[in-house]
């Protein structure tokens, strides 16, 4: 890894993940990307079950040499409702395509919530981000557990939800819809909430140009993320019917390195959990002016191309292994 350029602008991260293909590139922008600095890495049942998660993320780790930031594992399932995973975008293991290989890392001993309220504990207030890329079951459990964290923590940029589109169901987005209790819990906890929803994430579509620019890297970390992609893809375009896939996650830490490649507005939403057909919905309203006390805003703009070039160049500095 080359040296952190300017140590004014780091933002410190935790991120909370399900690997998943998207996880996975968010992972990778992350630890490549001089302005991140990654504290922790926690996983949670989501796309697969947490083992299968959790051996993911190790794997990724493995394949960007990735050494020195802890890894934990977290909730097993859901606060509430059944676990319900995807394998038909993820696969069977979660991160299907690629050969993964064998983690070099060991876990850390904490569960996953404990660590991210350790982690907020012993730095100065206002200084963590929180980006939860999955289930949000981890992150409420904190806020529950810790409610002192809430006050600590900088804002929460998280990847869900969708003002006008879902994926789950019609109106619901899958990281939201797997378990809505835990996002009711994480939007209305006071800290303020980034939601990178699939409004935004369906902007970020992995072209066969944007293919042809992470082949160019030519490393083993580049072609790693070529063959995820490549399944992604064809997942994408069996399940959904997408020409290339939207990759979702790494939008998220996008927006914490640089918020003008992703466009907000401030607005109130809250998660539909007693509705038939729309539970797990995240209800914006968007009738101005939003409130003074408003501390929830969404995504709604994405500028592509710098945003593929900060996944390239993340790919560039981790270089080899
Ligand atoms: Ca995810």
């Amino acid at each position: 890894m080359p040296p952190v350029a300017e140590s004014k602008t780091v933002k410190k991260i935790i991120l909370d993940c399900d690997p998943g293909h998207d996880d996975a590139v968010a992972l990778l922008l992350a630890h490549g990307n001089p302005e991140i600095e990654l504290l922790a890495v926690t996983t949670v049942v989501g796309n697969q079950t947490l083992p299968k998660v959790t051996r993911n993320a190790l794997a990724v780790a493995a394949v960007a040499g990735i050494t020195g930031v802890p890894f934990a594992a977290g909730c097993t399932r859901p606060l509430i409702r059944d676990i319900q995973v995807a394998p038909d975008i993820h696969g069977e293991s979660g991160l299907d395509g690629p050969l993964l290989p064998e983690p070099e890392i060991e876990l850390d001993a904490r569960h996953a919530v404990d660590l991210i309220i350790e982690t907020v504990l012993a730095h100065e207030p206002g200084t963590i981000t929180l980006v939860p890329t999955g289930g949000l079951t981890n992150i409420a459990m904190a806020a529950r557990k810790a409610p002192e964290i809430i006050g600590r923590v900088k804002e929460v940029v998280l990847m869900g939800g969708g003002y006008h589109v879902g994926n789950f169901s019609a109106v619901a987005e899958f990281n939201i819809a797997i378990d809505p209790e835990a996002a009711h819990i994480v939007f209305n906890a006071g800290w303020p909430v980034v939601m990178v929803g699939l409004d935004l994430t369906h902007q970020a579509l992995a072209t066969a140009e944007v293919a042809a620019q992470i082949a160019a890297v030519g490393t083993a970390p580049a072609r790693f993320v070529g063959e995820l992609l490549e399944f992604f893809g064809q997942a994408y375009k069996d399940v959904q019917g997408f020409e290339a896939p939207p990759v979702h996650d790494p939008c998220a830490v996008a927006y914490v390195i640089d918020p003008s490649i992703v466009k907000t507005r401030r607005t109130p939403v809250d998660i539909e959990l007693a509705g038939g057909l729309t539970r797990g919905m995240t209800v914006a309203d968007f009738r101005m002016p939003a409130p003074e006390d408003c501390r929830t805003s969404v995504a709604v703009e994405l500028d592509h191309g710098r945003f593929w070039a900060l996944v390239v160049d993340a790919l560039e500095r981790i270089g080899e292994r």
